[in-house]
């Protein structure tokens, strides 16, 4: 954790050194130590040899940091190989791409316009835990098609469902996610509705029902993956805006870019950093050997500002024309969310172009996550911020 020191639209590259000098980087990780692919090349390379770097290891062990000692639970799809992948993917694909639905694209604009207008009614407010928040929260009720009311318990669990304010992998708040999970995949079993809970649970797969265990890993994902990631996206994009008004003004004058501009938003911040595989056999990525049963990572974040493919990498560019940041990861498993946090980054800015005039930020607390040999700005624990109107 540090005070605001530089601008805080400013999200440094923190691997291009390391991405130059050797293409690996190395941290320890609860004995687990992982090497980390830093260029776009390699991280798509092995993204794309599932059966050389797996992500069907222990629950947990993928996740940096590992969650394996808080977690049993296998989430799914994501720490499931080819070929099983695919046929959760595919019952999966079609409700995770509803946001592309207008009646679900009225819902969340109704979501965004109460929070941007509940922002500019207050002198100022903390944008991550009074705006983003509670805007990740009502917009998964529409993933979930639950309704509006549960927001509220899921508000009150704060911005990540496994880490607290003392610790990275917090088994106790991990508990309340799987309780929580537990008795709503009760209900639905006792009186089933059209959420995602009752029509898992009523889905087969390769044939064969759903069991509550594999319904349950679908909903952690669900709850887990898109939470700190969304959360720093719309944060950060508030940040970017309050000290690049002619960005916001131009979504306003030109929103036929808002597609390209949101790319370029996710791609700068990287909201998640890095995932992990494990390799199962001994094989080399860079140069580098790395032995069976070992972690790798692929950065995501490092692999973005790789400057062989983006022009002046740390830069937002609205106009960048070949984009192709990998901030929803890479091949098979690429993320399942993208369509639903697209969505909501989409309409939101849009919005923001329209209502506000002035975005200021008056004090910030950045989250620096600790990597090794690496500290990366991810996003702010805190941004207190003032909303004016257009
Ligand atoms: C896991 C992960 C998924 C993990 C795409 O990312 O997100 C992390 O925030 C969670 O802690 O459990 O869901």
């Amino acid at each position: 954790m540090t005070l605001k020191t530089t601008s805080v639209s400013d999200f440094p590259d923190a691997f291009a050194d390391k991405r130059a000098e050797t293409g690996v980087g190395y941290m320890d990780d609860q004995q687990d130590p992982v090497d980390m692919l830093l260029r776009l090349k390699d991280v798509r390379k092995a993204a794309h040899s599932a059966a050389t770097f797996q992500s069907g290891a222990a629950p947990g062990r993928i996740v940096i940091p590992s969650e394996v000692a808080i977690r049993d639970t296998r989430q799914i799809p994501f720490e499931v190989d080819p070929p099983e992948h695919k046929s959760y993917r595919d019952l999966l694909n079609p409700w995770f791409k509803r946001p592309l639905d207008e009646s679900y694209q009225q819902k969340l604009q109704a979501i965004i316009d109460d929070i941007i207008d509940s922002a500019l009614k207050t002198d100022s407010l903390d944008v991550v835990s009074e705006f983003a928040l509670p805007l990740q929260s009502k917009a998964l009720t529409l993933l979930l098609n639950t309704s509006m009311d549960k927001a509220q318990t899921w508000i009150d669990w704060g911005t990540h469902v496994f880490r607290s304010d003392d610790s990275d992998l917090d088994g106790d708040k991990a508990n309340i996610l799987y309780d929580y999970i537990d008795a709503e995949i009760d209900k639905a079993m006792v009186s089933p509705g059209e959420d995602l809970y009752s029509v898992l649970l009523a889905s087969e797969v390769d044939g064969k029902k759903m069991t509550k265990e594999e319904v349950k890993g679908v909903m952690i994902l669900t709850f887990a993956g898109g939470r700190d990631t969304v959360i720093n996206a719309i944060t950060n994009s508030i940040a970017y805006f309050s000290e690049n008004a002619s960005d916001l003004q131009r979504l306003h004058d030109e929103p036929e870019i808002v597609n390209r501009a949101v790319e370029e938003l996710i791609r700068y911040f990287a909201p998640l950093t890095q995932m992990g595989r494990v390799a199962t056999q001994d094989t080399v990525v860079c140069e580098h050997a790395v032995k069976a049963d070992s972690r790798i990572s692929l950065c995501w974040a490092s692999a973005n500002r790789d400057e062989k493919t983006f022009e002046e990498p740390n830069k937002v560019d609205f106009d960048r024309k070949v984009n192709p940041h990998v901030s929803f990861g890479f091949s098979t498993h690429n993320c399942l969310g993208a369509t639903h946090a697209r969505q909501i980054l989409r309409q939101l800015v849009v919005s923001l172009a329209d209502k506000v005039g002035q975005l200021d930020t008056i004090d910030a607390d950045e989250n620096v996550e600790r990597l090794g040999e690496f500290s990366r700005k991810v996003g702010f624990n805190r941004l207190q911020a003032r909303f004016t109107a257009k």
